[in-house]
């Protein structure tokens, strides 16, 4: 590995720059990935394919300047692999055609270990490990985020039939929790034994939560995983995100994650404070930033720099993932930015 800035940050030793990458970097704003998704029948096609997905996943790398790389791949493999039928529709999103509204759904669930329905990850991460001169960066889903889509069998807006199902039988949500918990955690440890210099756990709809339910539903069983994942892989670092979890955060520092990543919504100096040196924090540009002027785009760049302010420990990235229709070229002006900015500290201390 030749930058090792991503991983100094996360353990939060000096770096020369800030690190910087973007949520969801590779995907459909690329003209090169819409190019190479022609390849595939469907996204779950592609996915299952280890050669399109090291391919999508050096494509950001070759484009820009960035310090880490993600595997490529979706949260959802793993209710996928536990037996539910699966499909991404176009302009829908990902749809599942029996969701689970039961105890006895859960039954139909496969419960004996997964990994070998899932060695297509692997192999992508095996294959692409050589390829690097950056840290390379595992995912999987929260526990709860998955159950969302589990439970909903789409993306959602309300969550009314998880959320239903929350208030009238607690246990069965409390079940398929501890269950995908379990799955996770061995699933993080594979990517890890793979090649993964990091992992995150995407919690997108921690947010919609109650307080008290946040912790229950949403916390506990990610502080599972931390828990369990630092037993076997101590010295491999964990970021939690849990987008709308900006009030959470002295919680979230607390399950023993080393980085917690920041959507845009969160003030990146008051939660610097809030955490202090427990963590690093990843974030936090409002995604449809790049979206606005070349201004605009570099005067926000700079104020989250600022914000951030001299201590080691931050990880320049968006709030959320990048919106499809992004142009490239701003993404450009947003690392130009972080760069020059960076140079001109170094030149002055
Ligand atoms: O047609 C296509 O090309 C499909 C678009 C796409 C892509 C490129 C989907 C469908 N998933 C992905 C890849 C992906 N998903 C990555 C790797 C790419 C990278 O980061 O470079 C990652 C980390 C994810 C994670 C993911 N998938 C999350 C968590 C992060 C987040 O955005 O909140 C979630 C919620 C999903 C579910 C999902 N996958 C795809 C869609 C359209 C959705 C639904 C999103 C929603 O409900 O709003």
């Amino acid at each position: 590995m030749v930058n090792n800035r991503f991983l100094q940050a996360l353990r939060r030793q000096p770096v020369d720059s800030t690190p910087l990458w973007m949520m969801r970097q590779a995907g459909r704003y690329l003209p090169e990935y819409r190019e190479l998704r022609q390849k595939a029948r469907d996204f779950l096609d592609f996915c299952h394919q280890p050669a399109l997905c090291v391919e999508a996943m050096l494509q950001p790398l070759r484009r820009f300047d960035l310090d880490a790389a993600i595997l490529f791949s979706d949260i959802l493999v793993i209710p996928h692999a536990m037996g539910m039928n699966l499909a991404f529709k176009e302009g829908e999103g990902p749809v599942f055609s029996s969701p689970i509204r039961t105890a006895d759904d859960l039954k139909a669930l496969k419960t004996d270990t997964l990994t070998p329905h899932l060695s297509y990850v692997f192999e992508t991460l095996d294959r692409v490990k050589p390829l690097l001169q950056v840290p390379l960066l595992g995912f999987a889903g929260s526990p709860w985020t998955l159950a969302t889509y589990m439970i909903e069998g789409r993306s959602s807006k309300l969550f009314r039939s998880i959320k239903t199902l929350l208030y009238q039988k607690p246990q069965v949500v409390e079940e398929l929790l501890a269950l995908l918990s379990t799955h996770l955690m061995d699933y993080l440890s594979h990517q890890i034994q793979a090649g993964a210099d990091a992992v995150m756990i995407f919690d997108s709809w921690g947010g919609i939560l109650t307080t008290p339910d946040y912790h229950r539903f949403s916390l506990k069983p990610m502080q599972r995983m931390v828990q369990g994942l630092k037993k076997r892989h101590p010295h491999t670092p964990i970021i939690l995100f849990t987008k709308g979890g900006g009030q959470w955060l002295e919680a979230m520092a607390n399950t023993g994650a080393d980085a917690l990543s920041l959507d845009w919504i969160t003030d990146l100096a008051q939660a610097r404070q809030r955490v202090g040196h427990r963590v690093a924090l990843q974030g936090n540009l409002d995604p449809l930033i790049l979206y606005g002027s070349p201004d605009t785009i570099r005067s926000h760049s700079r104020r989250i720099l600022e914000a951030y302010g001299e201590e080691t420990g931050h990880i320049f990235n968006l709030g959320h993932g990048i919106d499809p229709h992004t142009p490239p070229e701003n993404v450009t002006i947003m690392i130009d930015t972080v760069r020059e900015y960076c140079r001109n500290k170094r030149m002055a201390a």
